[in-house]
């Protein structure tokens, strides 16, 4: 995250790192991406973060990467599924989303604590303009990777702005939105991907985007670009209602 703070304690329980480890390798876990906690069981993340090679796993409730924090909570993947219509191109990538099952012990992954607890997904679509808060351990204005989970405000931008010729031109499609502040400073950043925009409405936070691209991070007219998670409902009520089916 660029020009943001560090997390208060328990101000973003839903938040997730993802790490990999190599199999069979004696390496420790690294963070490679963000995620959110939907589920007990389910974390929504970007598609372009799974590695089908590497094992996975996620780890909520902590602020400090690297430290023993009592309150985090490792959970394994047992399943990722990115979304079938998921592409790369040299500038841009599409349906950017994937969900990954975690394993669970006797029905349940994560547990609820003042630290851990899962978001809502979106019911209504925001307006632009609305202040939203993104979030990650990804790389700041002054380093590769924070150690501190960072937080930060940006302004949801309109897609007619964002699609202008100074800014992202004719690559940004359906099911992306763009976030920040044009005369740049504040954004996500590389390690960021898949964390993340949550919004309130109504006293209720919700979470709207995660973490895709953007043309390198805090320039001027290049804000971050999200998936738009309410774009994605139908695809994560099937995918997640498909995926007990078969494990039941
Ligand atoms: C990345 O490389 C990346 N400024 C993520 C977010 C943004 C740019 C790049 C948005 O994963």
């Amino acid at each position: 995250i660029w020009g943001g703070l560090k997390a208060i304690p328990g101000s973003l329980p839903w938040q997730v790192s993802l790490q990999v480890r190599p199999k069979g390798g004696k390496q420790v876990h690294r963070h490679i991406c963000g995620g959110v906690l939907i589920e007990s069981c389910w974390v929504l993340t970007a598609g372009h973060c799974i590695d089908q090679k590497h094992e996975m796993q996620a780890v909520v409730g902590g602020l400090v990467l690297g430290l023993e924090e009592p309150t985090v909570q490792t959970l394994e993947v047992e399943e990722a599924i990115v979304h079938e219509n998921y592409r790369e191109s040299p500038n841009v990538v599409s349906n950017d989303i994937a969900l990954l099952r975690l394993k669970s012990n006797k029905g349940t992954c994560a547990k609820e604590t003042q630290f851990v607890r899962k978001i809502c997904l979106p019911e209504s679509p925001m307006h632009d303009g609305s202040e939203c808060t993104i979030s990650g351990w990804g790389a700041t204005e002054n380093a590769l990777y924070s150690d501190h989970l960072l937080d930060a405000k940006v302004l949801l931008i309109n897609h007619e702005t964002c699609s202008s010729n100074e800014v992202y031109g004719s690559v940004l499609g359906s099911g992306m939105f763009c976030a920040g502040h044009l005369q740049g400073g504040v954004d996500s950043c590389q390690g960021d991907s898949g964390g993340p925009l949550i919004c309130k409405q109504n006293q209720a936070e919700f979470i709207y985007g995660l973490v895709s691209w953007g043309d390198q991070c805090g320039r001027k007219n290049k804000p971050g670009v999200y998936t738009q998670v309410s774009y994605f409902l139908d695809w994560i009520k099937s995918t997640t209602r498909a995926a007990l089916e078969r494990s039941a």
